[in-house]
């Protein structure tokens, strides 16, 4: 990707501008989206499981935004998650919650083809089931026909589950799915899941099963969806290790993209302009990392940071102006590291920011918060960064 692309508006190398709200909307548009669509009657759980699950707080009443009367879309931007919630299932007219489905559906295809893009359709359908009502009813059977036609795997979730209750239950679930050719949608995942702990009598019924349909959903994921099944990785708020692991994964290509692009900031016709376009990169890489981390709400001083990162690197004088949003009239810019910067510097340079940050993130992740917890003082985490960035230096 050439740095024009990679930039894509956020900076005009001519004023030396750099927009960082443009900026942060192109990192959004470039993330990997898991999309997944919630069926099931009203008070199964849906919301209670998301919330648990992702770690977010659906409202009860839901404040997504209604798409038909029947779904709605709720969209979680730092955590490049998408939920699709369905509601009136259990309303006596359901077949028109079913129709308006489909016709969401067909909609997110026909946009899917144009764009070229799957990410709009859901990636994964997650069936509900209150484990406690015993049955299923024949609209459930008709969500599973209905989605497995647009190929989309099926979990099939007993909520609320209470475990002397379940497995005869599960079984005759089975059954009666398979022998409505539901099989292939759902290939036996069922899971039962508590997502809210709840007491009865002195005994406390603490959450569970999370881990499961967190397990059932990666393997559901078909060969080739490799980015969404990485972003429901991110997302997820289940798995410490397999989180931390996928934002590293995720991290690496991104890291990779913003350094090939900065190596062809030389090829820039203002003359004297590679250095700031290189600083915009890397600031923006920075964000890029901060969303990975889904450090978008806690860092809102995330230019400072930029700033401070870029102040450590070779980039010193662009790092004090990138705080400023100009980065045209940056003292000595065009003198900076000897004149123009060689394409091998700038990508290695690049390259060295972009793996120090990530390290300097991963070594405050907490693994039962399953998230970057930051020291208050912005200056800390500058400190820790120069200390990893600092001998990378020395030994490039
Ligand atoms: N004990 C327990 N209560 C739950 C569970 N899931 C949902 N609930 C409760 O059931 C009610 C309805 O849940 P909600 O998530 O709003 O259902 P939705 O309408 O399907 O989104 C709420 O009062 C929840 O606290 C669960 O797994 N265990
Ligand atoms: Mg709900």
């Amino acid at each position: 990707m050439k740095y024009l692309e990679y930039l894509d508006g956020s900076f005009d190398a001519k004023t030396g501008e750099f927009d960082t709200e443009k900026a942060k909307k192109n990192i959004f548009d470039r993330k990997e989206k898991i999309n997944i669509l919630l069926m099931g009657a009203s008070g199964v759980g849906k919301s209670s499981l998301v919330n648990s699950f992702f770690g977010i707080d659906i409202a009860k009443t839901g404040d997504g935004v209604p798409q038909t009367q029947h779904l709605e879309k709720f969209v979680y931007e730092d955590k490049g998650l998408i939920l699709w919630d369905t509601k009136g299932i259990e309303a006596a007219d359901y077949q028109s919650t079913l129709a308006d489905l489909r016709n969401a559906l067909d909609n997110a295809k026909a946009e899917a083809i144009s764009t070229k893009s799957v990410d709009g359709l859901p990636h994964i359908a997650w069936l509900c089931i209150k484990e406690t009502s015993k049955r299923i009813e024949e609209r459930e059977i008709e969500l599973v026909q209905l989605v497995s036609e647009y190929n989309i795997p099926v979990i099939v979730v007993f909520t609320q589950t209470q475990y002397q209750s379940g497995d005869v239950f599960v079984e005759e679930a089975k059954n009666i799915f398979d022998s409505n050719g539901c099989s292939t949608a759902i290939k036996n995942r069922y899971a039962r899941v508590n997502s809210v702990s709840y007491e009865m009598g002195p005994a406390t019924f603490p959450v569970s099963g999370l881990d499961i349909l967190f397990e059932l959903t990666e393997m559901a994921f078909p060969e080739g969806s490799r980015n969404a099944k990485n972003a429901f990785d991110k997302a997820q708020a289940v798995n410490a290790e397999k989180k931390l692991a996928a934002i590293l994964d995720s991290c690496s290509t991104k890291i990779h993209i913003a350094s090939a692009a900065a190596g062809t900031a030389g090829a820039s016709p203002i003359p004297g302009s590679d250095a700031p376009i290189i600083a915009a990169i890397q600031s923006t890489l920075i964000y890029t990392i901060n969303s990975e981390f889904e450090l978008d709400e806690d860092l809102k001083n995330s230019a400072a940071i930029a700033a401070g990162i870029l102040g450590v690197t070779a980039l010193a004088q662009v790092g004090k102006a990138v705080v400023s949003n100009l980065l045209k009239f940056i003292p000595g810019a065009g003198t900076l590291v000897g004149g123009a910067i060689s394409a091998t510097t700038a990508i290695a340079l690049t390259e060295a920011v972009g793996h120090a940050y990530v390290k300097t993130l991963s070594s405050y992740y907490d693994r039962k918060e399953l998230k970057v917890i930051l020291p208050e003082n912005t200056k800390k985490i500058i400190d820790t960064f120069a200390a990893i960035f600092n001998p990378l230096k020395k030994s490039s």
